[in-house]
């Protein structure tokens, strides 16, 4: 059930392991290092004594930024268990955007990995309260922090017991930034009860984990879905999460495959792509996995297709959110449809909106909504943000357009707001994109809409051929005819680009602000 005790500590997401029995039980496997949950509990008190020991008070913000280590998630817990309020960052992020995160957040501890402590430089130091730095997998290196040490060293001095702070059910307990790929980024707040409320509505009715499985996540702790994969939802069962430090390529996660024998494997439709079609997929066992699932981007049937006949899974597809924690829309293996971000998970409400709040009904166009008891109650800093998109009743307004079909799946039909005229008639850029990723010769595409110089509006097509085109202008036409056949004929992408890998995001989305510079 979803009922949380008013005190409540998110630790006990990980501690309640050792009441279970499962102190001796691996929670952590990779090339990172093992640990046993007795050993993540213990080295998590410490990170939680250490920090207290610099002078922290509840609520206080610490940033981690920080590769998948074992450290992660000790420091993660450790700072959660003390009554103190980790942020999840990037590790891709720059240093004026870290002076960012550090002057909003008003955070006074950061822990990072050695290879990322260059970050901290004066510029990401600046204007901060910044006061310690504490370094992992590794020495100190340059830094502009006023003081830093390294974890190995300081971490031993403190005991590995620790009571939890008892906070409420409703406390500040950890935050993550949007990527904010407009403005600048938001601080997203999430509470001590919302890991255990994802977990339930989602990992228990869609991934059934039993202290057996073995997770593996190729998207990163820092990012909402990696933390829910890789932390939340194994911990939760008693499982064990394998981390793959360091940037993903596919000969490392097959090797890790191999090695490791994970049970649950999660990507994205563009990580699935490019380990369908890497060297020595075909020379990879995969026999050790039971499922796969994919969000954050519409799964194509070519990728789902490629996928299956490489490993004999069918991946399950959901949707979720930073705002909502996890996934609230979601395919199951056992129900799924091709191109639907999938059906209502229990604990969530979704709804479908008209422009004036009106629900719309099955085969309309609405934009969705969502309510759960995981949703953010706010963005740091920002009431005029949260006030747009965290609305009355605690519904979260996506900005997402879908159609709901009779049997209860959902499917994305683009942004609220990208509907754009072109040569006087209205067109959805992501109309023209699903249909021309459907075309034989295509393996990924993005359409969008661009600006002219007289200020008139295009649609333009970015394309990777599976061969490359050796008559462009003969391959432009193709395109454009095949979509003008199987759409209106005004529907079509008025210029094509031909390039052999579209831009990604850190979080491998294609990079749609990296598109319009084209
Ligand atoms: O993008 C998604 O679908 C997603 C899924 C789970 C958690 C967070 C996000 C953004």
């Amino acid at each position: 059930g979803f009922a949380v005790p008013e005190t409540y500590n998110a630790s006990r997401v990980l501690f309640d392991n050792l009441a279970k029995g499962r102190s001796d039980k691996l929670a952590l496997i990779g090339p990172a290092g093992t640990r046993t949950y007795a050993e993540l509990c213990a080295e998590a008190c410490r990170w939680g004594n250490g920090f207290a020991s610099l002078g922290l008070q509840r609520g206080d913000r610490v940033l981690l930024f920080l590769d998948d280590t074992p450290a992660y998630t000790a420091a993660f817990f450790g700072a959660v268990r003390a009554g103190f309020v980790p942020l999840l960052i990037n590790t891709l992020t720059p240093p004026d955007l870290l002076q960012f995160y550090l002057a909003d957040s008003g955070a006074t501890v950061a822990v990072a990995d050695a290879e990322f402590c260059a970050r901290f430089n004066t510029e990401a130091c600046k204007d901060t309260e910044l006061r310690a730095l504490i370094v992992v997998n590794g020495d100190v290196g340059d830094h502009a922090a006023p003081k830093a040490m390294a974890a190995a060293n300081w971490l031993s001095q403190f005991p590995a017991e620790l009571a939890e702070a008892p906070t409420h059910r409703d406390e500040m307990a950890f935050w993550m930034y949007s990527s904010g790929s407009t403005g600048r980024p938001k601080g997203i707040v999430h509470l001590q009860h919302d890991m255990a409320y994802s977990e339930v509505a989602f990992a228990q009715n869609v991934l059934k984990l039993t202290p057996d499985d073995i997770c593996f996540s190729v998207p990163k702790i820092f990012f909402a879905y990696g933390f829910g994969n890789s932390v939340t939802f194994p911990f939760s069962a008693g499982a064990a999460t394998l981390l793959l430090p360091g940037q993903p390529k596919p000969a490392s996660i097959f090797a890790a495959i191999e090695q490791y024998k994970p049970t649950v494997f999660f990507g994205l439709p563009t990580l699935y792509t490019s380990l369908t079609r890497a060297e020595g997929a075909q020379q990879t066992n995969f026999s050790s996995l039971r499922m796969a699932l994919s969000a954050a981007e519409v799964l194509s049937a070519d990728v789902f297709n490629g996928w299956k006949a490489l490993t004999g899974l069918e991946i399950v597809e959901g949707l979720g959110s930073t705002e909502v924690l996890h996934i609230y829309l979601s395919n199951r293996p056992e129900q799924k449809k091709l191109g639907a971000a999938g059906l209502r998970v229990p604990g969530y409400e979704v709804a479908l909106r008209d422009k004036e709040g009106r629900d719309v009904g099955d085969h309309e166009e609405g934009i969705l909504w969502v309510r759960g008891d995981s949703n953010t109650p706010l963005y740091w800093n920002r009431s005029d943000k949260s006030a747009e998109t965290i609305r009355e009743g605690g519904w979260i307004y996506t900005g997402d357009r879908f159609v709901r079909d009779s049997d209860g799946f959902h499917f994305f039909r683009g942004r609220a707001d990208d509907l754009i005229k072109i040569s006087g008639q209205w067109v959805y850029p992501l109309e023209v994109e699903l249909c021309l990723a459907d075309h034989p010769e295509i393996r990924e595409c993005a359409v969008f809409a661009a600006e002219l110089p007289d200020r008139r509006m295009t649609l333009k097509a970015v394309v990777v051929m599976n061969n490359r085109a050796t008559d462009q202008n003969d391959a432009t036409r193709r395109l454009q005819d095949y979509v003008k056949g199987k759409l209106l004929p005004y529907k079509y992408p008025r210029e094509v680009i031909f390039i052999d890998e579209l831009p990604k995001t850190g979080t491998g989305k294609i990079d749609r602000q990296a598109l319009l510079r084209m």
